[in-house]
Formats: C-alpha cells, structure tokens, sequence
C-alpha cells in the first residue's frame, strides 16, 4: 500500500474527482479510494471536514492533504516520476499543462449546461452559441494534440491531459455534441480505457441522484 488515499465525489457527477481518479488508475498507482456522496442542497459535513475548500477531490498521504485536482495530479508525478503521468519532452508536458490548464480554468458554458452524468442515456441537447464555442475549442485542442504526438491519446501515451479531459469525453457522449470522426475515434480510445470503464461500472451502481445534475 502507497498510504495514499484519494476521496472523491459521487462517480456519477464528480467530474473533478474523475480526473486524478483516472490519471492514478491508468498510470497503476495504488491507492485507497473513498467515495464522499455531495448533496446540493445541504452540502456534505463529511466533505467539509476533511477539505478546506469543502470540495472534493483531495489526497490525503501521511499528514498531507492535498486538494484541487491538478495540484494533486502533480503531487502523485512527482512521488512517481518514472509513472509517465505528464509528457516526457519539455515542450510537450508545458502544452499539456497549458490545456489541462484551459479545463481547469475554462469551459465554464460546457460545464454549466451540461454537467458531467456518466449513466445518462444518449440524448442530443440543443446548446446555446457559448456551449458550441467551448465544444469547438475543444475539438480544436484534441486535433492539434493528436495531430503532434500522433495518437492515440492526446500526447502518445495516455497522460495527464487525457485525465483532465476525460469528463468530457462523457458530456460529448451523453449530450451527442460531436460528430467529427477523429473527436468521436479519440472518444472511443479514452472510453475503452480499463479505467474509463471501471469508474463507468461505479457509477451506474450508485444510488444517488442530483436533480441539479439531470438535464
Ligand atoms: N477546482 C476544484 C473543483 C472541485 C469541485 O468543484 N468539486 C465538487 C464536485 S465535482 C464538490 O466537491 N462539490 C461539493 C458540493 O457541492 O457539496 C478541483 O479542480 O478540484
């Protein structure tokens, strides 16, 4: 055991929390995984206990905790360099920073509108012009990525950017928002990733509803 022990949202909704979930998984850190259900209406004590930001996700190692799902993306490379978890050339693990960045900062009509609901079955949304304005940069991130590094994730190897993407690769899915072959064909490789797939499997077992969340 690594003593790390990653808390994380209900993975139906928690987008954020999917990210170093997936990022960990798919480099085989191991680690302990504890699922904190959030409730909109009344928060989660259990969640504000633990986090300073009262936010999911968060790494505790040892005495450390570590919050915001990049910081601890970052946290788990530098306790495992040889993990692949960020590009090994220079430039291209500043570019993939650079977009991980943009999702983390950006996005904001996309995540609004259509909020990351793994088992919601395939049903198109009409979006507004904002929504179509992020889904096109987006798409415009992936094809300059994958046309760089060659595939099949966004720099080769699968790293950390395809973890700060992976949600939504499920809003695409679920909203049916891209029709474009090359966004659809890296789609396809990210979902069939064995951890894709397995927090898939979590998340359809899940009890938990958030009305807000269902659109
Ligand atoms: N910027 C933060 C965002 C974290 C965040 O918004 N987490 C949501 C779940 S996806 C949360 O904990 N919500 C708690 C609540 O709504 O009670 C990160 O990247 O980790």
């Amino acid at each position: 055991m690594t003593g790390l022990t990653l808390y994380v949202g209900n993975k139906n909704y928690s987008s954020w929390s999917m990210r170093p979930w997936m990022a960990m998984t798919t480099a085989g850190i191991d680690f302990e995984d504890v699922v904190i259900p959030f409730d909109f209406a009344a928060g989660n004590p259990e969640i504000r206990a633990i986090s300073p930001t009262g936010r999911v996700p968060l790494l505790r190692h040892g005495d450390l905790i570590v919050w915001e799902s990049l910081a601890i993306i970052e946290y788990v490379a530098e306790l495992y360099p040889d993990a692949g978890l960020w590009p090994a050339d220079r430039q291209a693990r500043a570019r993939a920073r650079s977009y991980s960045m943009e999702m983390l900062s950006g996005f904001r009509a996309l995540r609004g509108a259509c909020p990351m609901n793994v088992r919601r079955p395939k049903q198109a949304l009409d979006v507004a012009a904002d929504v179509r304005a992020d889904i096109a940069r987006i798409e415009q991130i992936w094809k300059q990525a994958l046309a760089q590094s060659g595939g099949p994730f966004l720099f080769g190897s699968f790293s950390a950017a395809d973890a700060m993407y992976a949600p939504v690769v499920n809003r695409f899915d679920v909203y049916d928002l891209v029709a474009d072959p090359e966004s659809v064909g890296y789609m396809e490789r990210v979902k069939a990733l064995p951890a894709f797939r397995k927090w898939e499997a979590a998340a359809r077992a899940e009890p938990w509803v958030v009305p807000e969340d269902e659109v």
